[in-house]
């Protein structure tokens, strides 16, 4: 049976790939700050099939210490789902909060870059799967979304050097570039403000957690001779803008 470790696997995008990849079989280590949700997702799941792992991704020390702890018939991973990250605030930057580019920043770069780098000899080993989650946001650029676009694209061009690194190793690297999925992301972008996030969802479908699991799944699924480099996909709701201009006068 094979075990892929996801981050961010509280909720969202991330529980959902749990229970996506223990319905296709696999052992899910599953990673997050808020224990009791790991802990109802081992009750749901299964002991056997879920190992909890609480830690903040950018405490150093936590997440080492969780992943040298990994008990035996944990400690083979074959598919690293890089999927814990966040947005914070829609303000332009000349009125952003620098706190929260930070943590933006030290939670989808740098606590990112630090887990696989920990992980990439036991990943080489088992010749396993990295699907890195960026966004539509790495690639197309909307006002509010600054450091978090830049976070993403940084997690895109991160997964395509890899692949280049990686070469000849086996291991294989997808950044997977989500449009709007309907999750706690809106909620946690705004500091709870339900409201906000109903409002950006209403009228339309969104994608949700299970769509993009199974994507996820689908690549970490491909024969060992196929690497899927990028994948970008939206709502049928949701397309593109014009370029704004602004006028004088
Ligand atoms: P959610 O807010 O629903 O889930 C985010 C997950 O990340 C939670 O499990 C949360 O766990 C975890 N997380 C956040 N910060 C930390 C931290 N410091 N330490 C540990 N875990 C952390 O959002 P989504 O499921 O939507 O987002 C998942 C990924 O998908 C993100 O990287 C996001 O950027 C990306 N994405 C989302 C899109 C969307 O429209 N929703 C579109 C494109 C990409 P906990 O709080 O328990 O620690
Ligand atoms: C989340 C999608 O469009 O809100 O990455 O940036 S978007």
């Amino acid at each position: 049976m094979k075990t892929v470790l996801v981050t961010g696997a509280t909720a969202g995008i991330g529980e959902a790939c749990a229970r996506a990849f223990v319905e296709a079989g696999w052992k899910v280590i599953a990673t997050g700050r808020r224990a009791e949700r790991l802990e109802a997702l081992v009750d749901e799941l299964g002991a056997d099939r879920v190992h909890p792992c609480v830690f903040d991704v950018r405490d150093e020390a936590a997440r080492n210490a969780a992943l040298d702890a990994l008990p035996e018939s944990f400690a083979k991973i074959d598919c690293l789902v890089n999927n814990a990250g966040l947005a914070l605030g829609t303000e332009k930057a000349q009125d952003a909060d620098l706190a929260n580019w930070k943590t933006m920043i030290d939670t989808n770069v740098t606590a990112l870059v630090s887990l696989t780098h920990k992980l990439l000899p036991a990943l080489i080993a088992s010749k396993a799967v990295i699907v890195n989650l960026s966004s539509v946001a790495a690639t197309y650029p909307y006002t509010g979304g600054n450091v978090y676009g830049g976070s993403k694209a940084f997690v895109r061009q991160f997964s395509l050097g890899l692949r280049s690194d990686l070469a000849g190793t086996g291991v294989r690297v997808t950044s997977i570039e989500p449009g709007m999925v309907e999750t706690e992301f809106t909620l946690v972008r705004t500091g709870g403000n339900q409201a906000a996030s109903d409002t950006l969802y209403a009228g339309m479908r969104p994608l949700d957690g299970p769509d993009i699991a199974d994507v996820v799944l689908w690549v970490a699924s491909q024969p060992p001779h196929v690497n899927i480099n990028a994948l970008e996909l939206m709502p049928v709701a949701q397309s593109f803008a014009g370029f704004q201009v602004a006028r004088e006068g």
